[in-house]
């Protein structure tokens, strides 16, 4: 069976995780306690050099990068969440470079970070990136929800890795106060997506775990 070593605060850790439940595919959880630093014992660095979830394990293969692994699992799945035709795979491709490396890197993150992670490891947060953050936030979200007003999904009529990678990256929104709700489109796509199986199973809402100090 696969093992996924990942925290439930970690939006690219809960990637995988939704990416794995909607593949249908077993596996284990293993909570890695990122603010108490386990991710730099040489136990977990002896998994990963990287000293970061998420982290798969199958058999004797190990990989991190979250969409390393989500790309991995399908193509080994042979799953139309990350298609096989050229165009249509370099369109998801093409999403998934730009959740990661702008909405999430240049937007979420910084907000994130300053926000939620600074004060809990006694680091004053920096308001210049927290506004410059927002203002990212709503630059990017506006591009999507023109994208989401013409599509039913972000690379056209079904669910490809660049949903869940957006889902993931959306998730702590209400806890970082970015208003949805002003992104109708998105909205409604993401309401869809919460409501299933695959996202329910790693948690009913973003925070969840926080709540159950996890
Ligand atoms: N690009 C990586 C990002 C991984 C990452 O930054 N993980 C964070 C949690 S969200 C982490 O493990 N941080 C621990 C640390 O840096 O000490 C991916 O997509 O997998």
């Amino acid at each position: 069976m696969i093992k996924l070593y990942g925290h439930r605060f970690s939006p690219p850790s809960n990637k995988v995780e939704m990416c794995i439940n909607l593949l249908g595919l077993e596996y284990e959880f293993v909570f890695v306690d990122l603010l108490n630093g386990q991710q730099r014992t040489s136990d977990f660095l002896s998994i990963t050099s990287f000293g970061k979830v998420p982290v798969l394990v199958d058999g004797n293969f190990k990989l991190s990068e979250s969409n390393a692994i989500i790309k991995y699992l399908c193509k080994k799945s042979k799953s139309d969440l990350y298609p096989s035709d050229l165009e249509k795979q370099a369109e998801v491709d093409m999403w998934c470079d730009f959740i990661a490396q702008h909405l999430t890197m240049q937007a979420y993150l910084k907000v994130m970070f300053n926000k939620m992670v600074a004060p809990r490891i006694g680091i004053e947060p920096d308001p210049r990136s927290i506004k410059e953050g927002y203002e990212f936030i709503a630059k990017f979200l506006t591009l999507i929800e023109e994208k989401l007003n013409k599509a039913k999904y972000l690379a056209g009529d079904k669910i490809t890795i660049a949903d869940i990678s957006l889902l993931a990256t959306v998730d702590p929104s209400e806890m970082i106060e970015v208003n949805l709700k002003t992104y109708p489109k998105l909205t409604a796509w993401r309401d869809n997506l919460k409501s299933q199986d695959f996202y329910q199973k790693v948690h009913k809402f973003y925070g969840e775990s926080m709540m159950a100090k996890k």
